[in-house]
C-alpha cells in the first residue's frame, strides 16, 4: 500500500496563479517546498491548513531593484532610511519574498570587496530572501575577467552600470568592456540610462538662474535625456551582441526605442516602477519643500498622458519586470531630503534640487499597488501580474523555478489575495507601512486589496489580519543565483568583428543563420 502523503502545510480553496495559468487547486508543501498541486487534497495529521477562501494564491513577489542600506547620494552625506531588517520587513508586508539589492563597487575598490561588505550588512538581518547585483564602476580587465567569474560562482550573476552620476558613470568605451565580459560569462546587465552631460549642462544653467526649487530636478532631466542614452546604450549592446535590461524606464521615447529593438528580436528587456505608472511631475510642485519627497531619477514625468503610455508598454510585452527601485531617504532628516534645504547656496526658501538625494521608498507598496491598479482595475490579468512581478525577474536573474512560480520543487513562497467579492478598499498611509522611511509618495492612494498573508519557504512571514511581520531577522537567506533563462545573445555581428573567445571556444559564427542561438 502506498505511504500516506506527507505535507506540513496545505493551502486550500485558492486559485493558484502562475505566469501561464489560473487554476483552482490546493497546494501542498513539505519542508519549505511545493510538493503537489491538486484538487481536494486532505491534510494529514499535524499539517497546518490555510484556507484561501476562494482568493488568489500567487508566487511570492520578487523585487529585483531595491537599494538597501545604500545611499543614492553618499557624497552629500545622505543616508538610507532603511537597514536590512526594516527594508525586508517592509518587503514581506507587501508580498515580496525575494529582493535583489545592490552592492556598489566604490571607485578604486574591487567588486569582491563590495559584495563582502553588503553580505555583512544583510547576514542575519533580513526576513526576506535576498541577493545582490554588483554596481560596476571599474570595468578593468582585472575586475571583469579576474573577479567576475569568481562572483558568478558565488551566485552573483548580474551587474548594473550607469551612464550618469559622477561617482558611478561609465564612458561608452567602459560600457563596451562591461558588455564584452557580460556576454562572455552570461551575466545579466542592467543599465541606468540618462545622458550625463545634458543633465550637467541644464543643472548648471538652472542654478545660475536661481531655478532650484524641487520640480527643477525634473526640468534638468527631460525625457530626451533618457531616450538619448537608451538609444546609445542599446547600440553599444547591439555591437557586442549582449542582452541588456534598461531599469526604471519612464520616457515614452525610450520605450519606443526598446520596442523597436525587441521587434528586431534583440534581447532587450525593460523594467518600470509603480511611480512612473501612478505619479506625475506635479508631485514635485507640492507646496514648500514637499516636492522633494517625489525627487527620483529618472524624474516623474510632467505629462499625465505619458503615464498611460507607460501602462501600455507594461501591458503590451515591452516591459519585462516591474520593480520598486526602493531608495528611501527620510524627509525630516538632516541626512535625508532636508539636505536640499541645508545645502542651499542660494538660500532659496524652496531649497535646491541639486542637493536633494534621489529616490523613493516603495518595496512595500509595489505589489499591492500593481495588484490594485493592474488586476483589480482590469488593466491586466492575474497571470500578467505574476509574469511582471514574480516570474520574469526570477528568470532574468537566475532564480527560476526556485522562485517566481508555483510548481512542484519551487520554494513555497506565496501571497494570498482576496477574492473579488471580499475586497475592501483602503488608503495607503505611512503609519501602516513597515519601512523606517518617514513618508510614502503614495500617501492617500486607494488600495483595492492588500496581501491577506505572505508565506516564505512554507512559513507565514506577514499576517495581513494584524498587519504584523511575524518572521524574525535572520529568517531571510542569501540566494545563490544561476544565469538568466530569458533570451540570450543572437550571434549577430554588425561587421566582421566578433569576440575572439568565440574562436577560442570553437563556436561557429552563426551570422545569417536562421533563428538566433540564445548562447546558453
Ligand atoms: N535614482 C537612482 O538612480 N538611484 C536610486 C534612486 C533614484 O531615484
Ligand atoms: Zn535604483
Amino acid at each position: 500500500m502506498a505511504a500516506p502523503l506527507q505535507f506540513d502545510l496545505l493551502i486550500k480553496n485558492g486559485i493558484v496563479v502562475t505566469a501561464s495559468d489560473e487554476v483552482r487547486a490546493d497546494v501542498a508543501v513539505k519542508d519549505g517546498k511545493v510538493v503537489m498541486l491538486a484538487l481536494g487534497l486532505e491534510a494529514p495529521e499535524g499539517c497546518r491548513v490555510i484556507d484561501a477562501e476562494g482568493g488568489y494564491v500567487t508566487p511570492g513577489l520578487v523585487d529585483s531593484h531595491v537599494h538597501v542600506a545604500q545611499s543614492a547620494a553618499k557624497a552629500l552625506g545622505a543616508k538610507s532610511a532603511d537597514d536590512w531588517t526594516s527594508a525586508s520587513r517592509s518587503a514581506v508586508a507587501g508580498g515580496c519574498t525575494s529582493m535583489i539589492a545592490f552592492a556598489v563597487q566604490n571607485r578604486g575598490e574591487s567588486m569582491q570587496a563590495a559584495v563582502d561588505a553588503y553580505h555583512q550588512l544583510a547576514t542575519g538581518n533580513a526576513v526576506a530572501d535576498y541577493s545582490f547585483h554588483v554596481i560596476v564602476t571599474d570595468p578593468s580587465k582585472e575586475q571583469m575577467h579576474g573577479e567576475l567569474p569568481s562572483l558568478i560562482e558565488q551566485g552573483i550573476t548580474s551587474i548594473k552600470i550607469y551612464s550618469t552620476y559622477p561617482a558611478l558613470k561609465l564612458s561608452d568605451e567602459q560600457i563596451l568592456e562591461c558588455f564584452y565580459a557580460a556576454r562572455q560569462y552570461g551575466v545579466t546587465t542592467m543599465v541606468h540610462a540618462e545622458n550625463s552631460d545634458m543633465i550637467a549642462w541644464m543643472t548648471r544653467d538652472l542654478a545660475a538662474r536661481g531655478m532650484t526649487a524641487p520640480w527643477n530636478h525634473g526640468t534638468s532631466r527631460p525625457p530626451i535625456v533618457e531616450s538619448e542614452a537608451t538609444n546609445r546604450v542599446l547600440a553599444l549592446s547591439e555591437l557586442m551582441d549582449c542582452p541588456v535590461l534598461f531599469v526604471h524606464v519612464s520616457a515614452p521615447d525610450a520605450f519606443k526605442v526598446i520596442r523597436e529593438a525587441q521587434t528586431r528580436a534583440m534581447s532587450v528587456f525593460a523594467e518600470t516602477c509603480p511611480h512612473y505608472l501612478l505619479l506625475t511631475g506635479k508631485e514635485m510642485r507640492a507646496p514648500g519643500f514637499e516636492g522633494a519627497k517625489a525627487c527620483c531619477a529618472p524624474p516623474l514625468r510632467e505629462n499625465p498622458a505619458d503615464r498611460e503610455l507607460v501602462w501600455n508598454s507594461t501591458c503590451n510585452g515591452t516591459v519585462t519586470v516591474v520593480s520598486s527601485d526602493h531608495a528611501p531617504t527620510n524627509f525630516y532628516d538632516e541626512n535625508g531630503k532636508q539636505l536640499g534645504l541645508t545645502k542651499n547656496p542660494g538660500k532659496s526658501p524652496r531649497g535646491d534640487f541639486r542637493y536633494i538625494p534621489n529616490g523613493l521608498p516603495g518595496v512595500e507598496t509595489r505589489g499591492p499597488l500593481m495588484w490594485s491598479e493592474g488586476v483589480c482595475k482590469g488593466r491586466m490579468s492575474p497571470s500578467k501580474f505574476v509574469e511582471l512581478n514574480c516570474t520574469n525577474a526570477a528568470k532574468l536573474y537566475g532564480m527560476y523555478p526556485q522562485k517566481g512560480t508555483i510548481q512542484p520543487g519551487s520554494d513555497a513562497d506565496f501571497v494570498i489575495w482576496r477574492s473579488p467579492t471580499a475586497r475592501k478598499t483602503s488608503k495607503v498611509t505611512v503609519s501602516n507601512l513597515h519601512s523606517a522611511c518617514d513618508y510614502t509618495p503614495f500617501e492617500g492612494h486607494d488600495i483595492e486589496d492588500w496581501p491577506v498573508m505572505t508565506i516564505l519557504r512554507g512559513e507565514v512571514v506577514y499576517d495581513g489580519a494584524t498587519n504584523n511581520v511575524v518572521a524574525k531577522p535572520g529568517y531571510g537567506q542569501f540566494l545563490k543565483r544561476g544565469k538568466s533563462v530569458l533570451s540570450g545573445p543572437r550571434n549577430k555581428w554588425l561587421n566582421e568583428w566578433r569576440p575572439s573567445y568565440l574562436d577560442a571556444a570553437g563556436e561557429e559564427d552563426t551570422q545569417n543563420a536562421s533563428g538566433g542561438a540564445n548562447g546558453k
